[in-house]
């Protein structure tokens, strides 16, 4: 039934590359504790001779990914969906949640991701979004992709751990919750979509392959995956290799201006107003190395923006020149949202830990049960003390 044989033959894919770090994740809430992680070497081998093999008596595949999923995992999931399908698989995306509006270009494909929240029967439930774990068990395989984290899967680390699927992993974090034997994963890449581009490639899957009624082709899906997890090719994560599957996806017909414009220039008229109180809050210290800013549900109500709307103004902290490590405070139902990012010899992993929170060395996050005041009054000084302690050389 499917055509897996002659990947079976397929040789030994293996990449020897130095870690590197996602730098785009934002985590807006403390992770909870779980599980020892294993701490991922800087080469870890894969085969998706392997991964094919394993297939081979799978009908059916749950593709799933984290909460608040990125481009790299929505467009991962789907690259991987349209590719598996074309095999033969009966094949649905499902996450903890919804994916955001800003995504909603992906067209019918968008429509079709649904979500677990762990109900185990739907009953009269009217969202048909919604899968019930009864409509999960009609599935053999859970492929996991771009995180390896059971706090970031929520309830779907539950259908991990069931025992029910066989469970495979592909992701590019640098440390794993240990989810499956069955993990394909290898932390010297940018993006989950670069490690599924090789598979799909792999499986002699065509790029410029597009569903009927599709928006995107597999091309589009993971040029977006990589562009989004790499901040359009300028991170330090990017390598030669990178560039080299960006331009075989561009050759397959991936359609980059219209889907930088969907991801980069898409923003709600109420951004703007928002960004004006980013501005005006905006505090330089440790001679201009220490950025902060703050948001607060005044700023919000002034502005007629929602939470969705901050998305990216972190970033815009670390765009003057001489900041090193930036937080932004957002004020929260309950509290204050801590975002840190930093350039490349500040740990802000380390900051957010102390606050309960996580995250890579140049982007992490907190969340904070106090006021606006106290919530920068806690964490300034630890901000200070890093340019204190700092071995940083310039
Ligand atoms: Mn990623």
């Amino acid at each position: 039934m499917f055509v897996l044989d002659k990947i079976l033959n397929f040789g030994k894919i293996e990449r020897n590359r130095q870690s590197f770090y996602c730098s785009v994740c934002t985590f807006s809430s403390a992770q909870p504790q779980n599980p020892p992680k294993i701490e991922r070497g800087p080469y870890v081998k894969h085969s998706w001779k392997k991964f094919a093999s394993l297939l081979q008596d799978s009908r059916s595949i749950l593709i799933a990914s984290h909460a608040r999923a990125d481009g790299d995992a929505l467009g991962s999931e789907l690259a991987l969906a349209a590719g598996l399908r074309s095999l033969g698989f009966r094949v649905t995306v499902v996450n903890p949640d919804l994916p955001s509006e800003m995504f909603r270009f992906m067209g019918k494909d968008f429509d079709a991701i649904r979500f677990f929240d762990g109900t185990s029967d739907l009953g009269t439930d009217p969202d048909p979004r919604r899968l019930s774990r009864s409509e999960a068990q009609t599935f053999d395989t859970l492929l996991i992709v771009d995180t390896s984290a059971r706090s970031q899967l929520r309830s779907l680390s539950e259908l991990a751990d069931s025992g029910y699927f066989k469970v495979l992993v592909i992701d590019h974090h640098a440390v794993s919750d240990r989810l499956t034997e069955n993990d394909f994963s290898d932390a010297s890449k940018p993006a989950a979509g670069c490690l599924v581009m090789d598979l799909l490639e792999s499986l002699e899957i065509p790029l410029a392959l597009r569903e009927e009624d599709a928006s995107c082709s597999i091309a589009d899906f993971l040029f977006f995956a990589i562009a989004t997890d790499t901040g359009w090719f300028r991170f330090p994560s990017v390598l030669p290799e990178t560039l080299h599957q960006a331009a075989r996806l561009m050759e397959a017909g991936a359609s980059t201006s219209r889907l930088y414009r969907f991801a980069c220039e898409n923003y709600a008229p109420a951004r703007m107003k928002l960004m004006e109180a980013l501005g005006r809050n905006f505090t330089l210290e440790c001679s201009g190395k220490l950025a902060y800013s703050r948001l607060e549900k005044k700023d919000f109500d002034q502005a007629g923006a929602v939470m969705s709307d901050t998305s990216e103004m972190v970033n815009q902290l670390l765009t003057t020149a001489g900041v090193e490590a930036v937080c932004l405070f957002t004020q929260v139902e309950n509290g204050v949202r801590l975002n840190f990012r930093s350039r490349e010899n500040f740990d802000v992993a380390q900051l957010a830990g102390q606050f309960g929170g996580g995250g890579h060395k140049n982007a992490s996050g907190a969340f904070l049960g106090t006021s606006m005041t106290e919530a920068q009054n806690r964490v300034l000084p630890s901000m200070r003390a890093l340019f204190q302690n700092s071995t940083h050389k310039n």
